[in-house]
């Protein structure tokens, strides 16, 4: 963590150092970038992602190869059975209601099949998460621990399933099952009470997460912990910070003699960094005309809109080096405005922080040194 952090304060004051100093995040990033020759999707980053690649490669692959298979069938079928040597008496007729029900009802159903987990898809990008978390101390006695369940009416939680109970021992965490170990009352009411099976033990932190952001884990996503503001022009990004001060840098493409050839159109002079495991609000748009922010890793490609504001959102679940690029031709330089961002931990996002109100003439907002907080958790605690 030292090295860490001490490469990055180095190199965001010296946007070069960043690739020489590259090293230490080169493993992460070799994984998570683009691959020279590689085909399929990037590996996913994020619990989204898994759910968005999983409906391509194992719902989207198998129904177009299957059709593209049967439709070549039935051409190499006919080509050979019904060309005018094999069949010199062709049958006249020219309705048949069997197979003219078939061949709308059948295509019916796979676009209903394919629209259904999309629409879920589509929903769980477009809105953020709202999930909320308390923590408490176990003393081996307590068992009822009661939290507020103060969701917006119609966001409540209200099944078992939009709740999840965690064990902390301070060397690893345990998810707790329903009726197994805890049991709820007060599902959609102003207090919900969890009362376990066992008391936890003295000094064990009881972690309750509540909202209806599920993924597909079973995981309770928390509401973001910061907001990234990404504003697209001819041709570069702009990246604004406003919970850490409102802070903006540019992020221009590296020219080819300042980066590597694999990381040549993907390497920019000012990452954007953010911490891991946390939930990341992204508004986009652009200031002169349609630009996108796509970020593979993460399954985000959104319109950067002029006058317009377009949401979504990401929550990392590893450390490292991710890129994307401009995913609307924009212009004569489309082509040359990636995105880079870095997953880091929550001490090292502080650092950087700090590092870059300092930049902007800010006193710091961290005291970096007395940050133990684990990752994930620093600003999602509740009291
Ligand atoms: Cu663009």
């Amino acid at each position: 963590m030292t090295l860490r952090l001490a490469t990055l304060l180095t190199a965001v004051k010296k946007p070069t150092a960043l690739f020489s100093g590259f090293g230490v995040w080169a493993a992460a990033a070799a994984n998570a970038q683009i691959t020279p020759g590689g085909i399929g999707m990037q590996p996913a980053n994020s619990a989204l992602a898994e759910e968005v690649q999983f409906f391509h490669n194992i719902i989207l692959m198998p129904i177009i190869t299957v059709i593209s298979a049967f439709v070549l069938a039935l051409l190499i079928w006919i080509v050979f059975r019904y060309n005018s040597k094999a069949n010199p008496t062709p049958s006249k007729f020219s309705h048949n209601t069997l197979i003219e029900i078939i061949w709308t009802g059948v295509p019916v159903l796979i676009l209903l099949a394919i629209a259904l987990p999309s629409f879920d898809l589509l929903y769980k990008e477009d809105v953020t998460p709202d999930g909320q978390q308390v923590v408490a101390t176990g003393d081996g006695q307590t068992v009822d621990f009661i939290f507020a369940n103060d969701f917006p009416e119609s966001r409540m939680v209200r099944r078992p399933k939009h709740l999840q109970v965690i064990i902390d021992n301070g060397n690893e965490r345990r998810v707790l099952k329903n009726r197994a170990d805890y049991r709820v009352d007060g599902f959609g009411e102003v207090d919900l009470v969890v009362s376990m099976t066992n008391p936890p033990a003295a000094g064990e932190r009881v972690i309750i997460r509540g909202g209806r952001s599920v993924d597909h884990r079973g995981n309770v996503t928390l509401a973001p912990t910061m907001t990234l503001k990404v504003t697209g022009s001819q041709w570069y990004w702009n990246y604004a910070y406003p919970d850490f001060g409102d802070f903006d840098f540019f992020s221009n493409m590296l020219p080819e003699d300042q980066t590597t050839p694999e990381l040549y159109l993907r390497a920019v002079d000012n990452r954007i960094v953010v911490p891991v495991g946390e939930t990341i609000r992204v508004t986009i748009t652009a200031s002169d005309v349609l630009h996108a922010w796509a970020l593979p890793a993460f399954a985000i490609k959104l319109d950067a809109v002029p006058g317009r504001i377009n949401e979504t959102w990401f929550n990392a679940d590893r450390e490292g080096v991710y890129y994307g690029q401009c995913s609307e031709i924009c212009g004569i330089k489309h082509a040359f405005m990636p995105i880079a961002v870095e997953v880091v931990s929550r001490p090292a996002f502080e650092a950087w922080i700090d590092t870059q109100r300092a930049l902007a003439g800010m006193e710091p907002l961290f005291d970096v040194d007395t940050v133990k907080l684990a990752q994930g958790d620093a600003s999602a605690l509740s009291e």
